[in-house]
């Protein structure tokens, strides 16, 4: 199928996000097979976009979004004035939403995030990630990973797995993090291995989680089973994280907020992309933003995603991510898009896509609107006209 008279974002062609105007695009079983000005477009069946701006498919590369119950009891209490570390530390946070999950079946489970992972595709989400980490024991961890497995097959949607058991210390195993690490965290890794339930071994470095040498073991293990690496690192506080990161090779760090020009430094000299979260700094009224500007002058790429969780952030909008990409931490429209196709591909370490090119994975989104800025302007106003997922509109 060639689609012809559209406005390509193809974020691989030299110039601003990569344009083609009057551009025409190849699709063969599955795949782009030529892009480029619709003049020089070889003959077959044409469907016209009449001049529709077409994106490669979107990428939510940072969710939470298999879990149970909510939160909004605790989004009242912070609002009332208790900080997301002092509700934590009481045994709420994190610790909540494991009760709520480890109580759930995986019937219940796979409902409450197809229901979210519906609102992704529908503003044209192609490819998303997903993380455990609310089990802290192996059989949740490993129902909360088949959970995740069973929406790429019950939906046309690409998931992609990270373990994150290395989330939080389960209250069985207060005061005991090595022991938690070398009884739950490392075997059932190595189960969800054995299954291919695993894609990436993720983990969140901070005070109210673990240090950089408790994750430093967990990374290890993941390295000894050949697994990439990502961490939560200098969310609220600098610990080191992103630089130990940086260290592992690790495919992204993800939120930053607290992290420095020396961790920007560390980060593009091992090829880590930065994972920038908005809807957590937003929800959590976090005033310190990650810092853009070093990771520009250090050329380290930058991706853009939901963090969508009961948490920090109850938000399944990649759209609405762009906008607070933008208006928050002052990202350029551009910038934004990339974090959220070519840059988010990368997070996840997938070359196949997030660009329109030839021989890239054949998932794009056509839009009804007329510049990629659009996307990121729009507050609430979903312009998605339609969705090829692997060459398949749907
Ligand atoms: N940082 C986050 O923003 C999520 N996990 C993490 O390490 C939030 C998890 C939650 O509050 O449930
Ligand atoms: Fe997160």
């Amino acid at each position: 199928m060639l689609y012809t008279n559209a406005r390509l974002a193809t974020f691989a062609a030299p110039g601003r996000y990569g344009l083609i105007e009057r551009g025409a695009l190849l699709v063969e079983e599955g795949r782009i097979v030529w892009v480029g000005p619709m003049d020089e477009a070889p003959g077959g069946p044409a469907e016209d976009l009449g001049g529709r701006l077409v994106t490669p498919g979107l990428i939510d590369c940072h969710t939470h979004l298999v879990f149970g119950g909510h939160r909004a009891g605790e989004f009242e209490m912070r609002l009332e004035g208790a900080s997301y570390e002092e509700v934590a530390r009481a045994g709420g946070g994190i610790l909540s939403t494991v009760r709520a999950t480890r109580a759930a079946s995986e019937a219940e489970l796979l409902a409450g995030a197809l229901t979210r992972a519906d609102a992704l595709i529908a503003e044209g989400v192609t490819t998303l990630e997903v993380k455990s980490g609310y089990g802290l024991e192996a059989e949740t961890e490993l129902r909360m990973l088949r959970v995740a497995r069973a929406i790429g097959r019950q939906r046309p949607v690409t998931v992609k797995t990270s373990y994150l058991a290395a989330h939080a210390l389960p209250p069985e195993f207060a005061g005991r993090a090595g022991d938690y690490i070398a009884e739950v965290v490392i075997p059932t890794m190595e189960a969800g291995h054995a299954e291919g339930l695993i894609d990436a071994v993720d983990g969140f470095c901070e005070g109210i989680a673990f240090s950089p040498e408790e994750i430093a073991r967990v990374f290890d293990a993941a390295r000894a089973l050949g697994l990439p690496v990502k961490l939560h690192a200098e969310q609220l506080s600098h610990l080191g994280g992103a630089a130990l990161a940086a260290r592992y090779g690790a495919l992204s760090a993800d939120h930053l907020e607290y992290a420095s020009a020396e961790d920007a430094a560390a980060m593009a000299a091992s090829g880590t992309v930065a994972v920038l979260l908005p809807g957590a700094f937003y929800t959590l009224r976090e005033t310190q933003a990650p810092p853009v500007q070093a990771f520009r002058d250090a050329g380290v790429p930058m991706a853009l995603a939901t963090d969508c969780n009961p948490g920090s952030s109850p938000l399944a909008s990649l759209l609405l991510a762009l906008n607070m990409g933008c208006t928050l931490f002052r990202l350029t429209p551009e910038e934004a898009l990339a974090g959220v196709t070519i840059h988010a591909a990368r997070a996840l370490g997938l070359t196949d896509r997030g660009t329109l090119a030839a021989g890239q994975r054949a998932d794009f989104a056509i839009w009804d609107i007329e510049t990629p800025a659009e996307l990121a302007y729009r507050i609430g106003w979903n312009p998605l006209h339609a969705r090829i997922h692997g060459g398949l509109p749907c």
